[in-house]
């Protein structure tokens, strides 16, 4: 029986790797076991995978993060495990989750970035695309969140500390990488990443940084001990912690080091393994038809003055020859429109971390300048386009000169790159570009994470096809009039309710009601999320319920979770405010009847696995404009939560496939914003406005307490009277009372619980545009052409 012989081979590496048995061992040992079994149980199919597409055209994913999450429950899914998973783990003396509990998410990126470059892998892996990852492997991943009197405290994610089951060190192929100052070596680790039941299994591919000479023992011997060990350290360095910053750029030179070490690597490994394929083509004419690299956002873009640089210094290509086949490689993905986050490097960084790609840079700059003004461009037009400038080096520019394709995430991002962003680029090269909204698998998203949801669709459409066609969750609409039905949806998120209130008992100690809202917020902490909207709103309803005890509310619990980049002290003082408002809230005996608030720690991928599926309202609430498309908001509407959400990034797509009245759209547009834009004055609406100035006013009373750290009051300023900058940049009191309506319609319809259940079976029932899936084999058709 497969179960028995799954339950021996895991006893078996047991005893290997412990010299133990298995009622002898540790639950991590146990865990450890059961993915090294994984791993062996996958090898030929991952091996065969790796030789079919080493004679097809590929498809590169190129990013500096990939937030994977946890592997061993999605690879028991996807690789069809699942059935025996719960047998083998009662033999093991263990229950599975508690199993699955054992595994450290892999945090090796931000936020969405990360996480779409996962979902990506996935879903190519699913279709049957050959898409490889590269990427870091960074040694400390994003930073463990945890709260000391509500302030938001940083500490180190050592991730591979008891070990790395799912990936592969694969010595033979590292590779060196030359910076002006260093060289160092670059270790591949491969991961698999497992498609849906389909035996396709395609690779990840991190590099780690390591020193070519570990140790000097001249050095050593000469009783040097620092020196001899700071070239090992030096070298370590660089892929030794992840950026903690999100839509934000770093501007350090370690950053930029990180980036060009690991498209340096890739872009390596990717040449030599073309030329053992095709020794004879010393010219590289067919090196195009053979690859596409995507660049997530600007992060690799140094890729391609290292493409250059190997065709030119290396393989002995003429400028002409190596830039037709640069020109023909490279596709490009923007993620934001916000200016803070828009790489631009200093030309003295960019010649420290590699003089000769500088150098290849100001050419590529140089002849794309020539041609401009061959085409009669004005100068000024030049200057918005021109790569160089001003001392920086504009990565994005050298992205979109070089590019075949520049894609936005959202329609509405997109059609903003267009109009504004990129208007003058969009007019040089209007083909160039396209619109790809984003997607997550709906294997971790949903089949994983809500079993009881998916088994139902199942039940329900009297197959399991949707998992790979989510279109085929139209169909449920038959159902939107069916009691019995409805009523099974509330039930299954009643259920998943109970499990995250007794998930956040147990790692918040605060207790929550599962008959109440369950109103969440998600997402990494930025101003132009303005969770500070949602605090406020909690202030206002908090002020409501002081003045009228008596008032009829639905109780509500608003959940937040996320993390603040460490330097961003605004970010992190709008942690410290909603933890302050938890406390009073939490504590006074009335308003805790009607209303609870808990920021939970550590917001993570398997934490997200936990929240979306017991959301009743999935809180999108971003400045129109701003979110490029967000996922997020994809997550919940799969998992049947309904959005308050504005017009903004893939929110309108959402509204538009599920219907407006079946969520919650408040707030001003990117249209009506940028009327205004000049003459809003948020002091005006904060003196002749009552309501607005008494909540407000709550950051400068001593109702609540920023243990004199200044917080409130910076948030207070930042707000109405502000000197150095916009006050209220992201509109919040602007939007204020439209979000309260919006609230209002909220406690009213959920009183209906079957109305409710309609509109939550509407949101699963449209979902299917948000597959990536289909995000991906748009990709594979317009622009990889894999
Ligand atoms: C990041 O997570 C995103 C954009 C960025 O420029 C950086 Cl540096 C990080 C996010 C967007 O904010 C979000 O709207 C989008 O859904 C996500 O990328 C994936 O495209």
């Amino acid at each position: 029986m497969e179960k028995d012989r799954i339950v021996e081979q895991i006893k078996d590496i047991v005893l290997y790797k412990t010299g133990k048995t298995i009622d002898e061992v540790s639950p991590q040992a146990k865990y450890e076991a059961s993915s090294i079994m994984i791993m062996d149980d996958i090898k030929e199919d991952w091996a065969k995978t790796t030789k079919k597409n080493k004679d097809r055209r590929n498809a590169y994913y190129f990013s500096a993060e990939f937030l994977i999450g946890r592997s061993f429950g999605n690879n028991i899914l996807n690789y069809g495990l699942n059935h025996e998973a719960e047998g083998v783990a009662e033999e093991l003396g263990i229950s599975l989750s508690a199993l699955e509990e054992m595994e450290e998410d892999p945090a090796l990126g931000n936020g969405g970035l990360g996480r779409l470059a996962a979902c990506f892998m996935e879903s190519a892996a699913t279709e049957n695309l050959p898409l490889q990852g590269y990427g870091v492997r960074y040694s400390q991943g994003l930073f463990k969140q945890y709260f000391n009197q509500g302030f938001q405290m940083e500490e180190g994610d050592d991730w591979t500390a008891l070990g790395d089951p799912w990936s592969l060190r694969k010595q033979a192929e590292t590779k060196i990488v030359n910076f002006k100052d260093q060289k160092v070596l670059a270790v591949p680790y491969d991961t698999p990443v497992i498609g849906y039941r389909n035996k396709n299994i395609n690779t990840l591919r991190l590099w780690q940084a390591e020193a070519i000479n570990g140790f000097d023992f001249s050095k050593f011997n000469n009783s040097l001990y620092d020196d001899s060990m700071s070239t090992k350290n030096r070298a370590e360095d660089i892929t030794r912690v992840l950026y903690p910053n999100d839509s934000q750029k770093a501007g350090k030179i370690l950053r930029l080091k990180q980036q060009y070490f690991f498209v340096s690597a890739s872009i390596q490994d990717i040449v030599s393994k073309y030329k053992q394929h095709f020794p004879l083509d010393i010219k590289f004419k067919d090196f195009s038809k053979y690859h596409i690299f995507q660049l997530n956002d600007t992060h690799p873009v140094m890729a391609i003055p290292e493409l250059m640089r190997l065709l030119l210094d290396e393989n002995f290509l003429s400028w002409e020859e190596a830039w037709k086949i640069t020109k023909k490689v490279f596709a490009f993905t923007n993620h934001t429109i916000l200016q803070e986050a828009m790489e631009k490097w200093s030309e003295d960084i960019v010649e420290t971390v590699n003089p000769r790609c500088f150098e290849i840079i100001k050419e590529i700059d140089r002849r794309f300048i020539a041609e401009l003004k061959e085409s009669k461009y004005t100068n000024e037009k030049i200057e918005e386009l021109r790569i160089v400038s001003k001392g920086t080096v504009r990565m994005a520019n050298l992205a979109i000169r070089t590019s075949i394709k520049v894609n936005g995430v959202a329609e509405l991002h997109t059609e903003i790159l267009k109009k504004d962003t990129l208007k003058d680029w969009y007019e040089l090269y209007p083909s160039k570009f396209l619109n790809k909204t984003n997607g997550i698998t709906p294997r971790r998203w949903l089949v994983y994470s809500n079993k009881e949801l998916s088994n139902y669709i199942t039940e329900l459409l009297g197959s399991d096809d949707w998992i790979l066609d989510l279109s085929k969750l139209k169909e449920l609409e038959k159902y939107l009039d069916d009691e019995t039905v409805l009523k099974r949806i509330n039930e299954i998120k009643y259920n998943n309710k109970v499990r995250l209130a007794k998930y956040i008992k147990e790692n918040e100690g605060v207790d929550i009601d599962p008959n109440s809202i369950f109103d969440i917020q998600v997402k990494r902490l930025h101003e132009y999320k303005r969770q500070l909207l949602n605090a406020l709103h909690i202030v206002y309803l908090y002020n409501k319920i002081k003045s009228n005890p008596e008032i009829d509310i639905v109780p509500r619990t608003f959940i937040f979770g996320g993390k603040a980049a460490p330097g961003y002290f605004r970010a992190k003082s709008i942690i410290k405010f909603i933890n302050e408002i938890a406390k009073l809230v939490n504590n006074d005996p009335i308003v805790s009847k009607k209303i609870k608030v808990v920021f939970v720690e550590n917001f993570r991928v398997s934490y997200g696995e936990k929240i979306y599926p017991a959301a009743d309202v999935s809180e999108q609430i971003s400045t129109a404009g701003k979110e490029a498309s967000g996922t997020g908001n994809m997550k919940f509407m799969l998992n049947g939560a309904l959005t308050l959400g504005t017009y903004d990034g893939a929110n309108i797509e959402i509204f538009k496939e599920a219907g407006e009245d079946s969520n919650f759209v408040f707030g001003a547009t990117v249209e009506e914003l940028k009327e205004i834009e000049s003459t809003y004055d948020p002091e005006q609406l904060y003196l002749n406005d009552e309501v607005i100035k008494e909540t407000v006013d709550i950051l400068k009373s001593d109702i609540i307490n920023d243990n004199g750290s200044y917080m409130f009051l910076e948030i207070y300023n930042s707000l109405i009277a502000n000197k150095n900058e916009k006050p209220d940049a992201y509109f919040v009191l602007k939007d204020f009372h439209s979000y309260v309506k919006a609230h209002e319609k909220i406690d009213k319809e959920y009183r209906d619980s079957l109305s409710w259940a309609r509109k939550s079976l509407k949101n699963i029932a449209n979902a299917g545009k948000f597959s990536s899936d289909r995000t991906i084999k748009e990709y594979a058709n317009e622009i990889w052409d894999i």
